[in-house]
């Protein structure tokens, strides 16, 4: 496949300012009939032939300005339709095509889901429905007539507002007409044909226009759409409260699908999502389910600005809708629930995800110079990196100034298809900062270290903190330059922060040093005692630090630093620590439980003291790093079972530490009325599910009976799927008596039985690729959905130890399914060979099994650009 590069960008030819479109729905036989208004752009090259897109489409016929077209005059190709010498002037083009939405397994373009029609056009899946000129940059107003036969689409649904609806007289069938009056790239178009039912409600904009808002979900789930609804109307208000961005169609309507192959999708007015993302009850989601929903809602809602209005020039510019809007949702969600800890989630993500992308083959910039598939390209780097370049903005420029350059953003770029350099030149002018250093951010990939160490001059009252940076090699860029780094910071004395005085121009004064070359010292003064140095707070920015600080300092920031996410990360960094020093092989198992002993007397202490006041807080705080992070730290010659095995030591001494402890909390945290989905019942249910966890791992009779009791007990699914993740610790009858009733209770639930799937793939034991396979037959599994795939197969490959089998079973099965899926759903199979993106950190024998099955996968014939692009860049 050809490289596609930032540099080679030319505006099109040709534009297209009107789009019409009647759809006439056939389960086999959709036929599109499209009138294109077209004129030739003044910025494109004069006298170019217009070279429309199109993949898997049959041509129906052809006619300019209504006369139908000689065969000469056009050619159809595997990858467009080209018009050889159109006119020179404004014209017309219809376009007939015929399109099989049931043969659609690759769910982009128009697909069929359960018995509905639904579409997904983002990045390039309109040329799947019609010829066009399919890039971001031609933006056009879209009129749409669909027509189904009633009984199979009651509901037929487009962007914008319905116009007309009417039956088609003499026949089964009927039809709406839906009107865009915003110009939109073609990524952004939607239908939606079936029978579904919804809840709604009005809203009425602070401008004062109202909006018809609805949610549609499968028949007879309609019970299970009101957390979305009700999240939709809180996250309009919101961006109308902190953005002062109203809403401007007069409906907003959501479509949840049970195939899609991301989490959602923001079509101009009419929101298509993943039914994992939409659906909600107390009985069939969890309360991490309900905060994805009202997080995911919220950024659909949000990129109706950041990425409709205002939208990308081209896909290399991906991270101007998605960085922005995942900012704004990750903001949103702090404001509805607790900032802290919602800060303390999307970092543990953001190290998870992005720190091991950035670590590995895979590794790109925020804003990637060249790719060969763009939806490989829809990652934690564009994602969350791109939000926390964003948050690292906010925090350079101010708050106000913030503002001022988001107002002119939309101000200024309303309409258009926009690039990073004009977002960022909004933010230069608001702030009168010159932030083409900061834009190195969206060009350099690889995650910066920040080395840390300081000086007490006790007779001149000083504090020097000296401060290094460097960001190790990525594919394609061996010499990395010093980015902007805002060290958020505070010198914490015995008795809380002490002020801060220096003459250095590298502190912007509002407690933030701005670490933008590769070292520099910056020296305090009127420091009355030594101070503990607590840095990046907040993670101030996507770097990792090392800190010259013992455990003793880190134990004395995480009962008195002022700022909660150091806390936190302080106890992290002490047993992160203690998990690399053991993992790694460095030192041994005893030494580990005098440091396990040294962390439960610390968390003893917490507990009693202050669990009660933030049970969210205290839930993160007992969720050591995961090993999958101890595995990124040590970064070389990895042995996952040796970093398996130490994390369960320390997890269960510090269990066994705290059982009377958390024994306690439990009871104190005891259930009282029904469920509530909110924040603070949600962080109690945390919190007491961390600690049965932590019993579980240290007194396996112990755990697995308050297990039992919780799952016979509880309520709510979030409980029952806690007492079965803790079960899963557990082997022998009990778990597997357990597994059965769960399946048994939510046989005709497959959103839950996806999470029952996936916490038997976790199972770190030798038995589990085989239970696995097992599973695959079972009649909840399909290789044809994506959740499910997910679920059983994504579950695996994050299992550490399994997917990392020191025999290579666990790659070969990976890679076999890969292979398998991606004759149908080369998305999904590429998103899944995602998996082997840290196969180079292993120790030598896994590494080289790892890479053959990588081998296996290149060298088949056939493959998709999707999965041919990953294995590539994977053994590059
Ligand atoms: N903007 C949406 C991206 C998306 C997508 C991309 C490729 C293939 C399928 C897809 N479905 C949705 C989602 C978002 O970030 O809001
Ligand atoms: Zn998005």
């Amino acid at each position: 496949a050809p490289l596609i590069r930032l540099e080679d960008y030319r505006p099109s030819d040709w534009l297209i300012d009107t789009v019409d479109l009647d759809i006439a729905l056939d389960e086999r036989e959709t036929r599109v009939r499209s009138l294109l208004g077209l004129r030739p752009n003044p910025g494109g090259q004069a006298g170019a032939p217009l070279v429309l897109d199109g993949d898997e489409l049959t041509l129906a016929n052809v006619k300019l300005d209504g006369v139908a077209l000689g065969a000469g005059a056009y050619s159809v190709t595997p990858q467009g339709l080209i018009i050889h010498a159109p006119p020179q002037r404004g014209f017309t083009l219809t376009v007939e095509t015929v399109v099989n939405p049931s043969a659609n397994t690759k769910l982009m373009g128009l697909y069929r889901s359960s018995n509905a029609y639904c579409t997904q056009c983002e990045a390039d899946g309109f040329r799947r429905i019609t010829y066009f000129l399919d890039r971001p940059d031609v933006m056009s107003v879209y009129t749409v007539r669909l027509e189904a036969r009633k009984a199979e689409a009651p509901v037929l649904l487009s962007n914008g507002n319905r116009v007309a609806t009417g039956d088609v007289i003499g026949s089964d069938r009927h039809f709406a007409v839906w009107h865009d009056p915003h110009p939109k790239p073609a990524y952004l178009f939607a239908l939606v044909g079936g029978a579904l039912d919804h809840v709604r409600e009005d809203y009425v904009t602070a401008e004062g226009n109202k909006v018809e808002l609805a949610v549609y979900v499968e028949p007879g789930k309609a019970g299970r759409a009101g957390w979305a609804l009700d999240s939709l109307v809180r996250c309009m208000r919101w961006d109308e409260r902190v953005f002062g961005r109203n809403y401007d169609l007069d409906v907003f309507n959501v479509v949840a699908v049970s195939d899609f192959n991301m989490g959602a999708m923001e079509n101009k007015g009419l929101n298509i999502f993943n039914d994992k993302y939409v659906l909600a009850d107390p009985q069939t989601a969890t309360d991490g389910d309900y905060a994805s929903i009202e997080a995911i809602i919220a950024h659909e809602y949000f990129h109706n600005w950041t990425g409709n209005r205002i939208t990308c020039r081209d896909w290399f510019q991906l991270c101007l809708k998605e960085g922005l809007t995942v900012f704004r949702d990750q903001e949103f969600s702090s404001d509805e629930r607790s900032r802290p800890v919602k800060r303390i989630a999307d970092v543990r993500t953001l190290r998870a995800t992005q720190f091991s992308e950035d670590a590995g083959p895979l590794a790109h910039p925020v804003r990637p110079r060249a790719y060969k598939e763009i939806n490989n390209f829809y990652t934690p780097t564009v994602y969350e990196k791109g939000a926390e370049v964003i948050r690292m903005l906010k925090v350079l420029i101010g708050a106000d100034a913030f503002k001022r350059g988001m107002d002119l953003y939309f101000e200024r770029c309303d309409g258009t298809a926009a690039t990073i350099e004009e977002f960022l030149a909004c933010f230069a002018e608001s702030s009168g900062q010159d932030l083409s250093h900061f834009a190195r951010w969206y060009e350099q990939a690889g995650t910066p270290t920040i080395t840390a160490s300081g000086r007490y001059d006790a007779a001149a009252q000083t504090y020097t903190l000296d401060l290094a940076q460097s960001t190790p090699p990525t594919p394609g860029q061996p010499e990395k330059l010093p980015v902007v780094l805002p060290v958020a910071l505070g010198l914490v004395g015995k008795g809380g922060d002490l002020p801060l005085h220096t003459g250095s121009n590298a502190y912007a004064g509002n407690g933030v040093i701005v670490l933008d070359r590769p070292s520099l010292s910056v020296t305090f003064s009127d420091v009355a005692e030594p101070p503990i140095p607590s840095l990046l707070r907040g993670f101030s920015a996507p770097a990792r630090l090392e800190l010259d600080l013992g455990d003793a300092d880190l134990l004395k920031l995480f009962s008195t630093d002022s700022d909660s996410f150091n806390r936190w990360q302080a106890l992290q960094s002490v047993a992160t620590r203690a998990l690399v020093e053991t993992g790694s092989g460095a030192s041994n198992r005893v030494w580990l439980m005098g440091k396990a002993r040294e962390l439960a007397a610390a968390l003893d202490l917490f507990l009693r003291e202050q669990a009660a006041a933030d049970p969210a807080f205290a839930a993160q705080v007992l969720r050591l790093p995961a090993p999958a992070d101890i595995a990124r730290e040590i970064g070389r010659d990895v042995d996952p079972e040796r970093i398996h095995a130490a994390h369960r030591s320390l997890s269960a001494e510090i269990g066994n530490a705290l059982a009377a402890r958390l024994a306690t909390l439990r009871e104190a945290l005891a259930e009282s009325g029904p469920y509530a989905p909110d924040a603070s019942a949600a962080g109690q249910r945390a919190l007491r599910n961390e600690a049965l966890g932590l019993i579980a791992i240290g007194d396996p009779d112990i755990g697995a009976r308050l297990a039992q009791l919780q799952f016979a007990g509880a309520d709510n699914l979030t409980d029952r799927l806690a007492a079965l993740a803790a079960m899963t610790l557990i082997p022998g009858a009990a778990r597997e008596e357990l597994i059965a009733r769960f399946a048994e209770r939510y046989a005709s639930e497959p959103l839950v039985l996806d999470k029952w799937l996936m916490a038997q793939a976790l199972i770190a034991e030798p038995g589990t690729l085989d239970r696995v396979k097992e599973l695959m037959r079972h009649p909840a599994f399909s290789l044809g959905n994506p959740n499910r795939v997910r679920a059983l197969i994504g579950g695996f490959a994050a299992n550490l130890t399994q997917f990392n089998r020191a025999d290579g079973a666990g790659y070969s099965f990976v890679a076999d399914i890969v292979i398998a899926l991606d004759r149908t759903n080369p998305q999904v199979a590429s998103r899944l060979l995602g998996s082997f993106r840290a196969w180079r950190m292993l120790e030598p024998g896994r590494r080289a099994l790892a890479q053959s099955a990588l081998a296996m996968v290149s060298n088949m014939p056939n493959l998709s650009r999707d999965v041919a692009d990953i294995a590539e860049r994977a053994l590059a």
